[in-house]
């Protein structure tokens, strides 16, 4: 096996959202940007461009399976991100090919649904990936959307975000970052996610950009945790490290289309 020195290598074991906003394409950009080198197993073919997702063709176990084997059995990997897992069967070739690779640093972003309102997983692969996903990962890291889906109920106010953070805990998550706490402030002059660990709650802050929303966000953030932990960085530095480096990100966003600003990593 290479030693990669300086220069760790990530996967992100994800979609692809062929216009780049998000999935695969997106994340790769976020290793570069971070000093890694980017590789990727792809789960799904989406076809979708800046106005909305339009369908999804899925790959099997098997090609996600050979995808991963074939680069983990060269590389040594320093940290893995999981985002669009469409089926059970993906779910759990993933959560054993993080033990049979014994791969480290696994940041699992909780993908359901496009910001569109297309659904990227059914409930059976949610089930799956709460089972077998939550107990292996460093951090998973859902909007408040996903967290809704994931502990079945309304999240509308910090109490209520406090509740589902636990209830993830809970659910064998060592680590849960619910983001998007702007959405349920009277007045969202701050962006402030929240890391519920065992035995603490950690506020992480940003700056809040207010306008439509920009499309990858969640992607951008679980790659650029990925890459600050292959870097070494503890998990809130890793974390606080990628919040900054997504606000820029939606700070720079740019219309390239003809519907939603992506992120601009
Ligand atoms: O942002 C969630 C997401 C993740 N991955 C893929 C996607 C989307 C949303 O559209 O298409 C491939």
């Amino acid at each position: 096996m290479n030693d990669n020195g300086t220069r760790p290598v990530c996967m992100t074991i994800a979609g692809v959202d062929p216009s780049g906003g998000a999935g695969v394409l997106a994340d790769i950009k976020t290793f570069s940007r971070h000093g890694c080198f980017g590789t990727g197993a792809i789960t799904s073919l989406t076809f979708q461009n800046t106005t909305g997702v339009f369908g999804a063709a899925s790959q099997s176990a098997e090609t996600v399976y050979e995808q991963i084997k074939a680069v983990a059995e060269d590389m040594k990997i320093g940290a893995v991100k999981t985002g669009m897992l469409p089926t059970r069967d993906v779910i759990e070739t993933v959560a054993n090919c993080v033990a049979e690779f014994r791969l480290q640093n696994l940041v699992v972003d909780p993908v359901v649904r496009s910001t569109s309102g297309f659904d990227l997983i059914d409930d059976a692969a949610l089930a799956a990936l709460v089972e077998k996903l939550f107990p292996i990962a460093v951090v998973v890291t859902p909007n408040l959307a996903e967290a809704e889906r994931i502990v079945g109920s309304k999240i509308a106010s910090v109490d209520e975000m406090h509740t589902a953070g636990r209830k993830m805990l809970g659910l064998g998550a060592k680590a849960v970052l619910i983001k998007g706490g702007h959405s349920i402030e009277a007045v969202p002059e701050k962006a402030v996610d929240r890391l519920y660990l065992a035995d603490e709650v950690r506020e992480v802050e940003a700056e809040f950009i207010a306008g439509e929303p920009v499309h990858g966000t969640g992607c951008a953030l679980s790659a650029a945790i990925a890459a600050n932990l292959a870097h070494g960085k503890d998990l809130f530095a890793a974390i606080e490290d990628a919040k900054a480096f997504v606000t820029g990100a939606i700070r720079n966003a740019v219309m390239v289309g003809q519907g939603n600003r992506p992120v601009n990593v």
